[in-house]
């Protein structure tokens, strides 16, 4: 029986050849599978994994409010002057219910709406388990194997998760505003560390200058690389620094490509993917093993301290063996 919200792998198997011949339809549902997770997902990730790896992917971080939809769209502009095809993903970490950010999301990328040579998909959690963290590199995987040879990745800076997911991407760029040298922000560290590109956006206010040469002196404290990320100014709401932005996003391309560190760091992001695919697997069998009736009987012995954890750890799991 097929229903059409399980299709079986053949199913995923037309519903991506309907997507590579150009059906937006199919293509969005095929996204609603990666980010529903479980069996279909997989099965679009099997099917779709020899033919990727072509795509560049490029992370837009920062703050909730710096401007990176409106700068993105600005860059997606340029991008499309230059003959570019392109995918936005928008990632949603906050809620699997929350649609503010997204809404806005929309309205600043309604400049490409009609334009088949962009697609733009905003991408929440839906709860399932390894969440975005493993529905991100799938949903790229599905636009990379139908020939998108970009995709863009905005997401919300503020979390270890949005700086997993984004930090995973060919490119990072990490967009601040003015003043960000002087606040104190959690995670400022994690951000120096997986930036390729420094943009400070809303250049119309002041302290733009002084912000870009804390991040400079940042980046002189950490340990030099072969690549020295530049560090751009840009208005958004006027798409100043938009070309060079893209420019930017370019040069690193080129740059990662030659030196092999494109192909190193994809590896690298590859055995990540597994690691966190074994971990979502073993704590969904945790979860599985921790609530059956076994367990309830289990916990009573516990509870009476006729069985220690250890134990009762073990018997569960020699139960499913
Ligand atoms: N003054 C000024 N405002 C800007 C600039 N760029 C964006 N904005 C405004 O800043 C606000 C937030 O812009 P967004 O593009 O939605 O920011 P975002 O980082 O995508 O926000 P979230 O997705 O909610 O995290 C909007 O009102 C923009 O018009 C800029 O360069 N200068
Ligand atoms: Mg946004």
């Amino acid at each position: 029986m097929t229903s059409p919200d399980h299709p079986l792998a053949a199913d995923v198997a037309e519903l991506l050849e309907a997507a590579r011949s150009g059906q937006r339809r199919a293509l969005a549902r095929a996204m609603s599978l990666v980010e529903r997770g479980g069996s279909q997902a997989r099965a679009l990730g099997a099917l779709t994994f020899a033919q990727s790896g072509s795509a560049h992917t490029v992370g837009i971080t920062g703050a909730p409010g710096a401007g990176k939809s409106t700068l993105n769209s600005g860059v997606v502009g340029v991008a499309r002057e230059r003959g570019e095809r392109l995918a936005v993903l928008a990632i949603d970490p906050s809620s699997p219910f929350s649609g503010g950010a997204i809404l806005g999301d929309r309205v600043r990328m309604s400049d490409h709406t009609f334009d088949e040579n962009v697609y733009i998909r905003s991408m929440a959690t839906r709860g399932h388990l390894g969440g975005l963290t493993l529905a991100t590199p799938l949903a790229v995987r599905v636009l990379d194997a139908l020939g998108w040879p970009w995709v863009v990745i905005e997401t919300v800076g503020v979390g270890q998760i949005e700086t997993e997911i984004v930090g995973a991407t060919d490119t990072t760029v990490v967009v601040v505003n003015p003043g960000w040298g002087d606040s104190v922000q959690a995670n400022k560290a994690g951000l120096m560390e997986i930036a390729d590109i420094f943009v400070v956006n809303k250049a119309d206010r002041p302290g733009t200058s002084e912000t870009c040469r804390d991040i400079r002196q940042m980046l002189d404290l950490s340990a030099p690389g072969d690549w020295d990320p530049p560090i751009l100014t840009s208005v958004g709401t006027t798409g100043e620094g938009a070309a060079e932005l893209w420019d930017a996003i370019c040069a690193h391309r080129d740059h990662c490509t030659v030196s092999g560190e494109l192909e190193s760091r994809r590896a690298a992001r590859v055995q990540t993917e597994l690691d966190e695919v074994l971990r979502a697997t073993i704590a969904e069998r945790v979860a599985t093993l921790s609530e059956g009736p076994a367990a309830e009987r289990l916990r009573q012995q516990l509870a009476r301290r006729e069985l220690d954890p250890y134990a009762a750890a073990e018997m569960l799991l020699d139960q499913d063996r």
